[in-house]
């Protein structure tokens, strides 16, 4: 056994790597292996002879496993500390340049205004991008045979033959989010509704779809001079100077009287300046909600009357930040978006100036 022990020991711990210690195993403690051979000889003993020789040869056993697992340690933190050599990382290197994306205009105008307005007491309304007809037309008071049904360019979900239910469109202005907004919470309100809207027309001024922000307030008490306030409030804050607003008679159906209004701007060697100068540059819808439009929403006229107004997000993009074509709003080219895009930390507030 002292011959086995010297044996084994030495060559484990001299093993020169994990296939040659694999060998020392087998050789010795494997099924047949010295040991284990000699182990089987343990039953030709006589009891006396067993009682000295099984002890010993189990200690054997266990010491040549012990050796076998120190060994096989060593080897492997030998082999990685030698992988550590070769592979290290110089956390000292400049990282890749990360591509941070930015803020697109249309989202960067929008929290702008909703800053503006919220900070005059209005909220932000929400609704369904399709909506049924009754909701997009007959409630603002467009029936079913008025021109500006024709005129909005609408796109009608269609409809298999025998369905019946009532038709869908892709809403041709954010107005159904105040019907709805009225018939929920009735009056006083005071809300802005901002987002997307779709008419089949396509130039450099129009795109199928685009951006509206409406306002509607309503109270006991309102008139045309609140509205032309909050319009000239509105104007000065976002375009940073003082605007001038003009309003002319126009006729809208969701509105009575109506007013297109235009605001006060210079037209020098091709560029625009909004806040200086005799000209005047139209920009907005707006009016005195219409009798029919405040009952379709479930408001007396008799109580209740309001202002609404109308205008283009995508416009007053274009025409505060000089972008000359609005199809290029929708194309998603990456270097337009990093020229007119905004960082991600200009978050718009009043007090940090817009
Ligand atoms: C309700 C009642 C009245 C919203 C209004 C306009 C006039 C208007 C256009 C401006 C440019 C749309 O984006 S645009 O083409 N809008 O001229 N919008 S009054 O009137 C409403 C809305 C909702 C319940």
């Amino acid at each position: 056994m002292d011959e086995l022990r010297d044996k084994y020991i030495d060559a484990i711990a001299n093993a020169s790597d994990e296939a040659a210690l694999e060998a020392l195993r087998v050789q010795a403690v494997g099924k047949k292996g010295e040991v284990s051979l000699k182990m089987r000889e343990l039953g030709k003993m006589t009891p006396e002879e067993r009682q000295v020789a099984g002890p010993a040869l189990n200690a054997l056993k266990t010491e040549i496993n012990a050796a076998l697992a120190a060994r096989k340690a060593s080897l492997a933190d030998a082999a990685l500390e030698e992988r550590l050599k070769t592979e290290w990382l110089d956390v000292t290197l400049p990282s890749r340049g990360r591509r941070i994306g930015t803020i697109h205009p249309v989202s960067q105008v929008t929290e702008e205004v909703t800053a503006i307005f919220a900070d005059m007491g209005f909220s932000v309304a929400e609704g369904p991008q399709i909506d049924s007809d009754w909701y997009n037309f007959d409630a603002l008071n467009i029936p079913g045979h008025h021109p500006a049904r024709a005129e909005m360019d609408t796109f009608y979900m269609h409809r298999a033959e025998g369905d019946n239910r009532p038709p869908h469109v892709l809403r041709t202005h954010t107005s159904p989010v105040q019907i709805r907004h009225m018939e929920k919470h009735g009056a006083p309100c005071r809300i802005i509704a901002p987002g997307r809207v779709y008419r089949a027309d396509y130039d450099q001024t129009h795109t199928p779809m685009f951006h509206q922000v409406e306002g509607l307030a309503l109270d006991r008490d309102i008139s045309m001079a609140n509205l032309k306030w909050v319009l000239e409030a509105f104007f000065s804050a976002f375009f940073g100077t003082s605007v001038k607003t003009r309003f002319r008679a126009s006729h809208f159906p969701f509105v009575e009287p109506g007013a297109e209004v235009d605001i006060q701007c210079s037209f020098e060697g091709g560029t625009v300046k909004v806040g200086e100068g005799d000209d005047w540059l139209e920009v907005l819808g707006s009016g005195m909600v219409h009798p029919s439009v405040l009952r379709a929403g479930g408001v007396d006229p008799d109580t209740y009357q309001g202002f609404a107004f109308g205008m283009g997000i995508d416009r007053i993009a274009m025409l505060k930040y000089g972008i000359p074509d609005l199809r290029a709003f929708f194309e998603s080219d990456l270097r337009w978006l990093k020229h007119y895009g905004f960082s991600a930390l200009e978050v718009p507030t009043l007090h940090g100036g817009l």
